[in-house]
C-alpha cells in the first residue's frame, strides 16, 4: 500500500479552540500523524512517499473558487490588518445564518471569516493553507495511484488537518479543504464510473455529504455519532438520502453516543451493502479513529484490536480504495488504531 504523507502537515498547528467560552488547548494536534507515521513504521506497513503539487483546478472543482482565494489568502490579509496578529490564530466571531445574505463577500474579514467557516472550534493558523493544499495533493496522489490497475489496490493520505467536515465553501470541525472529497472527484476523473465514499469517523461527515448531496455518481455513507446529541448537530439524520439526481445516493447510519463494537460495527455493515448494492467501482473511506474508547471529545467504545476486524471487513468489499485520515483524539493510540485497520486490511 503507498501511503502519501504530508511533509509540511506540522505547519498547521492551532493553539486554541473555543469551548464553554474559554479557549482551550487544540485537540487537533501535529503529534497525531507523527504517531501514525512511527507505527507504520515499526509495523512496516505500506511504502512512504511524498505528493506532488496540488492540482489547483481539482480543488477548486470541489470547493467553490471564492473559498478556495479566501483560504489562499486569509493569513496574510489576518496579519495586515495587525502586525500583532502573527501570534493569534484566527476564530470566526459572526456567521450569516438564515436570512442573511451569501452571495456576498465583505469586503471586511471577519464578516468573510464567518461567511466560510461553522463553528468556533477550528483555528486557521499561519501554514493552514500550506498544510491543507498538501494534504489535498496527497489525497489526489492517492486516488491517482490506485487508478493505474496495477494491481495496487488501496493507497492512504495519511495527512491533516483532516478534512471530513470541510464543505463546498465552510470550514470547521478541524477541516478546511474535503480530502476524501477530492480523492472521490479524482476516481471519478480517472475513469471510475461510479465512488463510494464510506465514512468511519466518529462524526457525521457533513461537508462530503454536503458535497455530492445532488450527484448520483457519488455515494455517501456515513456511521456516526447521533447528531441530536453529537457534532456537527446539524446533519446526519437518517431522512437525509440526496436529492435531484443524487436522490438515494446518501446513506446516514447514525447511532447513539456509548454504542459499543457491536452495534457499530452491525451499521458498519449495512453502510458496506449499500455500497455494493451502489455498484461502486472505487471506494474512498474517510478513516476517523475518534471512535476509540479512549477518544477525548467522542463516545463509542472500540477498542484498539477491533479496527483489525474494520480493515479486513474493508478489504472484503474488494475495491480500489483510498484511505483519507480524519479524527482521532486519543493522540498515544492513534497510531495504533490507524495501523491495525491497514494491517487488518492488507489481511
Ligand atoms: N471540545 C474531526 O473529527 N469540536 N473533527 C467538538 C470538543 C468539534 C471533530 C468539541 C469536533 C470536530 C475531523
Ligand atoms: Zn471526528
Amino acid at each position: 500500500m503507498l501511503i502519501f504523507h504530508n511533509p509540511v502537515h506540522n505547519k498547521h498547528s492551532g493553539r486554541h479552540e473555543m469551548f464553554r467560552g474559554k479557549l482551550v488547548p487544540c485537540h487537533e494536534t501535529p503529534a497525531r500523524l507523527a504517531f501514525v507515521l512511527d507505527a507504520l513504521r515499526q509495523r512496516g506497513i505500506g511504502e512512504l512517499r511524498v505528493p506532488g503539487s496540488p492540482d489547483m483546478d481539482l480543488i477548486k472543482r470541489v470547493h467553490t473558487p471564492r473559498y478556495v482565494d479566501f483560504l489562499a489568502s486569509a493569513w496574510n490579509e489576518w496579519v495586515a490588518l495587525d502586525p500583532a496578529n502573527a501570534d493569534i490564530d484566527v476564530l470566526p466571531s459572526i456567521w450569516p445564518v438564515r436570512g442573511f445574505r451569501h452571495d456576498i463577500s465583505p469586503s471586511n474579514f471577519a464578516a468573510r471569516v464567518g461567511l466560510f467557516s461553522f463553528d468556533s472550534g477550528c483555528p486557521l493558523t499561519a501554514g493552514t493553507w500550506e498544510a491543507a493544499t498538501a494534504g489535498a495533493a496527497c489525497a489526489i496522489d492517492a486516488a491517482r495511484a490506485v487508478s493505474q490497475g496495477q494491481g495496487l489496490r488501496a493507497a492512504m493520505a495519511l495527512t491533516r488537518p483532516p478534512g471530513h467536515h470541510a464543505g463546498p465553501d465552510f470550514f470547521g470541525g478541524y477541516c478546511f479543504l474535503n480530502n476524501a472529497a477530492l480523492a472521490a472527484q479524482a476516481l471519478r476523473d480517472a475513469g471510475a464510473q461510479r465512488v463510494a465514499v464510506l465514512d468511519v469517523d466518529y462524526h457525521h461527515g457533513n461537508g462530503t455529504q454536503s458535497i455530492f448531496y445532488d450527484r448520483g455518481d457519488v455515494l455517501t455513507v456515513s456511521v456516526h455519532g447521533d447528531p441530536t446529541t453529537e457534532y456537527p448537530f446539524y446533519l446526519g439524520y437518517a431522512d437525509e438520502r440526496g436529492e435531484g439526481a443524487g436522490q438515494d445516493c446518501n446513506l446516514n447510519l447514525p447511532l447513539p453516543a456509548g454504542s459499543d463494537f457491536t452495534a457499530w460495527t452491525a451499521a458498519l455493515q449495512h453502510g458496506i451493502d449499500a455500497v455494493r448494492a451502489f455498484k461502486a467501482d472505487a471506494l474512498v473511506v474517510a478513516l476517523g479513529v475518534d471512535t476509540y474508547e479512549g477518544d477525548p471529545i467522542s463516545k463509542f467504545k472500540l477498542r484498539s484490536a477491533d479496527y483489525l476486524k474494520v480493515g479486513a471487513r474493508l478489504a472484503r468489499l474488494a475495491l480500489p480504495t483510498v484511505f483519507t485520515m480524519e479524527g482521532g483524539y486519543a493522540v498515544a493510540e492513534v497510531g495504533t488504531n490507524v495501523a491495525n485497520v491497514l494491517q487488518g486490511y492488507a489481511g
